[in-house]
């Protein structure tokens, strides 16, 4: 097994101590994520009982195929704790999350949520965020007029960069809730919180990739050990 993964499977187990018996839970997405989904997997197997809202079909795919139980937000709106890996993690636990595609779930599923728990490996920590292009989900209608507001949004934080549309298998990329993801590469992003609101202003911008005030740890593997960081 390579190096990478060991410590995605590090940070997994620590997060699996949290969990305790009866906790309705958000289940992330992304590699480490599955991570926490197969060992989660093997606890329900000796009889473990929890319930969790998937943040992506990719995510509740792997939960079926394992026999982790299944719920949705409609039947459970309020979860007890999400685990969930991220893209970048600042020392005040802001987070980029979106490379996989699922953040509006992943947000949605985190703010239903009293705590939320991100698993990550050392190489996620950075300070300031912004080495990662910063996805942000947009409405398919009014794609050209989205990107130039985008672009004006960013100038008034001093920030700019290029505004790539994802794509998969030569067109656009359509997340699970039928949106196009604009990966925004502005480089370091020293104020994620005016970015944030600046972005939200924009009415074809569903969700952006910054978490703010969400998570209230991170478990972080490297190749020295496991770390906590606490909010
Ligand atoms: C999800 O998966 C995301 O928000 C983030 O984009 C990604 C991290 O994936 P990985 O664990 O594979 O690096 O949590």
């Amino acid at each position: 097994m390579d190096e990478a993964r060991k410590l995605k499977i590090a940070a997994a187990a620590e997060a699996l101590t949290y969990v305790r018996n009866g906790m309705r839970l958000g289940i992330g997405t992304g590699s480490t994520a599955e991570e926490f989904v197969r060992l989660l997997a093997e606890e329900v197997k000796d009889g473990l009982e929890i319930v969790g809202v998937p943040t992506s079909e990719r995510t509740a795919a792997l939960c079926r195929e394992l026999g982790v139980p299944l719920t949705t937000l409609d039947e459970t709106p309020h979860l007890d704790l999400t685990i969930d890996g991220a893209d970048e993690v600042d020392a005040s636990l802001r987070l980029i999350k979106g490379g996989g595609g699922a953040l509006l779930r992943e947000k949605i599923v985190a703010a239903a949520s009293d705590s939320m728990i991100v698993i990550a490996d050392q190489s996620k920590v950075v300070d300031p965020l912004g080495r990662f292009p910063l996805p942000i989900e947009v409405n398919q209608f009014g794609l050209g007029a989205t990107l130039r507001a985008i672009e004006a949004a960013a100038a008034k934080c001093g920030l700019a960069g290029p505004l790539n549309l994802r794509q998969k298998d030569g067109a656009p990329f359509v997340t699970d809730g039928g949106h196009y993801i604009v990966d925004a590469s502005f480089g370091r992003i020293p104020d994620p919180e005016t970015l944030s609101n600046a972005l939200f202003a924009i009415p074809g911008v569903v969700e952006h990739g910054l978490f703010i005030g969400l998570a209230q740890a991170a478990i972080i593997a490297g190749t020295d050990g496991i770390r906590t960081m606490k909010r």
